[in-house]
């Protein structure tokens, strides 16, 4: 039975990040962009998709069934994940938790952070958002320890752990002491220059 996907979604880490799990797991997909600067996503028609009025919401479309609608990044990330097994999860379920454990480290002690330091800088409050900006590029650093032995974040193979790491990475790049850290920038730049990862980070870019 055939299988169509739609991605909802601006061109914020969150969606990027949806984007690049699809992208990896060879899911062909129609990306649908969502104008959040003029409020798309408070409109009537987004609330009947998604009720939180947030990005990015997967659509799952088959005959004769109703559309599955997946909010929250990281379930479409597993989500993809899942189909088709084995590329982006390791089968054997010992190397699957150490892909998970590094998968939530980037969510919540980087990405969630970074969010955090964000809204506080939003709310006014300078100092709050420099204090978990600098524990979310220590956390960050820290990660060096997870490639120093391995081609990527959780193993030898490519994961979701590395799809969580790359985008909130790039984002801080010039933040980043690259001269202590020669594992994470070889990591970096090999996982850049994955094509799948690529289109990705492209897919909600205008035109
Ligand atoms: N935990 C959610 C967060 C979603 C989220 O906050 N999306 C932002 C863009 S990255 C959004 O829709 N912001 C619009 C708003 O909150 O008004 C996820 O990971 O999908």
């Amino acid at each position: 039975m055939k299988t169509s996907y739609e991605l909802y979604g601006a061109p914020t880490g969150n969606c990027i990040r949806a984007a690049i799990a699809l992208e990896e797991a060879g899911l062909p997909y129609a990306v649908r962009p969502v104008d959040l600067a003029s409020g798309e996503h408070r409109s009537a028609a987004y609330l009947a998709l998604n009720p939180a009025g947030k990005v990015p919401v997967l659509i799952e479309r088959q005959q004769n069934v109703p559309p599955v609608v997946i909010a929250q990044s990281n379930a479409i990330i597993l989500y993809a994940a899942e189909r088709p097994p084995g590329r982006l999860l390791p089968d054997d379920s010992l190397a699957r938790s150490v892909v998970y454990e590094r998968f939530f480290f980037f969510v919540t002690d980087v990405i969630a952070v970074s969010h955090a330091a964000f809204f506080l800088r939003g709310a006014g409050v300078p100092a709050g958002q420099t204090l978990l900006v600098e524990r979310m590029l220590a956390a960050l650093e820290s990660a060096e320890r997870y490639v120093s032995d391995s081609a990527y974040m959780a193993g030898k193979t490519f994961s979701i752990a590395d799809i969580a790491a790359f985008t909130i990475t790039q984002s801080v790049k010039s933040q980043l002491p690259w001269a202590r850290l020669p594992n994470l920038r070889r990591w970096y730049e090999q996982v850049e220059a994955r094509p799948a990862l690529a289109r990705g980070l492209k897919a909600f870019d205008p035109g």
